[in-house]
C-alpha cells in the first residue's frame, strides 16, 4: 500500500511517519507512507499556495491549483483521494477497515480558512472529518487517520490479532487491561484475572466492556451495524 499526505508541512508529518511503529512499517516495505510538499506545484516566487477569499471576510482560503497540479502527477488508475476538513463524514474504525483495502491513498490536507470548494467538489473521492473541532492543519487529521489505516495492515503490528478483537472492531469498548505488579499502593488487580479461569476471564472482560460502553458510550449499544456508504 501506498500513502501520501500532500500539505504544506511535509516535515511535520515525516516526524511522525517516521517514529515509533509508523516508521519500522515504513522500514519493513510492507507500506510506503510519505509526505509530498505542496509547494512543488505552487507557482511565483513566493510558491503561494492560498490567497483571500471571494466575497471577503478573514483568513485565507487554500487556491485550487497547486493542488490540481499535485494531483494530475501524483494520481494513477488506483489512487482514492481523501480530503480531510470538518465538513467531511464522520471518520471511524469502518472508514479505517475500508481505506485499509485501497492500493494508493492520496490525503488533500487544508489549512487556514478553508479550501477552494472546487477541490471537494471536483478533484476529490471523499472528504473526511476526524471530530467536530477544527484544527489550524489537515496534515494532522490526515496523520490520524494514516496511523489508524496503516496499523491494520498485515505485518505493522507485532501479533496480526491485536489489531482485531479490540475497541470497535467489536463495535463496543474496550475492558479494562492490567499488568504487573498485583498491588500498587492500595490497589488491587481485579481477582479474576488471576484465577486462571479463561472462561470466567472471558465472561469478566465482557462484562465489563458492556457496563463501560452503557455507562460512557450508549449511542453504540443495540443499534443496527452500520453499513458505511463512500460517495461512489
Ligand atoms: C482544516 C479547513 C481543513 O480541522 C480539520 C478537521 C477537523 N476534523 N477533521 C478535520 O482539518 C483542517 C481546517 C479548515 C479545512
Amino acid at each position: 500500500m501506498k500513502i501520501q499526505i500532500l500539505t504544506i508541512f511535509p516535515e511535520f508529518c515525516e516526524a511522525v511517519l517516521g517514529s515509533s511503529i509508523l516508521g519500522r512499517a515504513r522500514k519493513s516495505g510492507v507500506v510506503q507512507a510519505d509526505a509530498v510538499d505542496l509547494r512543488q506545484w505552487a507557482s511565483g516566487k513566493h510558491r503561494t499556495t492560498d490567497d483571500a477569499p471571494y466575497g471577503g471576510g478573514p483568513g485565507m482560503v487554500m487556491k485550487i491549483e497547486p493542488i490540481h497540479n499535485a494531483l494530475a502527477e501524483l494520481k494513477t488508475s488506483t489512487t482514492r483521494v481523501v480530503m480531510m476538513s470538518p465538513q467531511g463524514r464522520p471518520f471511524t474504525q469502518k472508514t479505517a477497515e475500508r481505506l485499509a483495502g485501497e492500493e494508493h491513498l492520496i490525503f488533500v490536507c487544508g489549512h487556514y480558512e478553508g479550501v477552494d470548494q472546487r477541490v471537494a467538489d471536483h478533484l476529490v473521492d471523499e472528504e473526511i472529518s476526524i471530530g467536530d473541532y477544527v484544527l489550524t492543519n489537515g496534515a494532522l487529521a490526515a496523520l490520524v487517520v494514516t496511523d489508524a489505516v496503516m496499523r491494520l495492515l498485515p505485518g505493522v503490528l507485532g501479533h496480526e490479532e491485536s489489531a482485531l478483537g479490540e475497541s470497535f472492531s467489536t463495535g463496543k469498548l474496550d475492558h479494562p487491561h492490567y499488568t504487573r505488579p498485583e498491588v500498587f499502593q492500595d490497589w488491587r488487580v481485579p481477582e479474576v484475572l488471576l484465577s486462571g479461569d479463561h472462561g470466567a476471564i472471558a465472561r469478566w472482560r465482557a462484562a465489563e466492556a458492556e457496563r463501560l460502553t452503557r455507562e460512557r458510550r450508549p449511542d453504540l449499544l443495540d443499534v443496527p451495524p452500520s453499513t458505511e456508504k463512500p460517495p461512489v
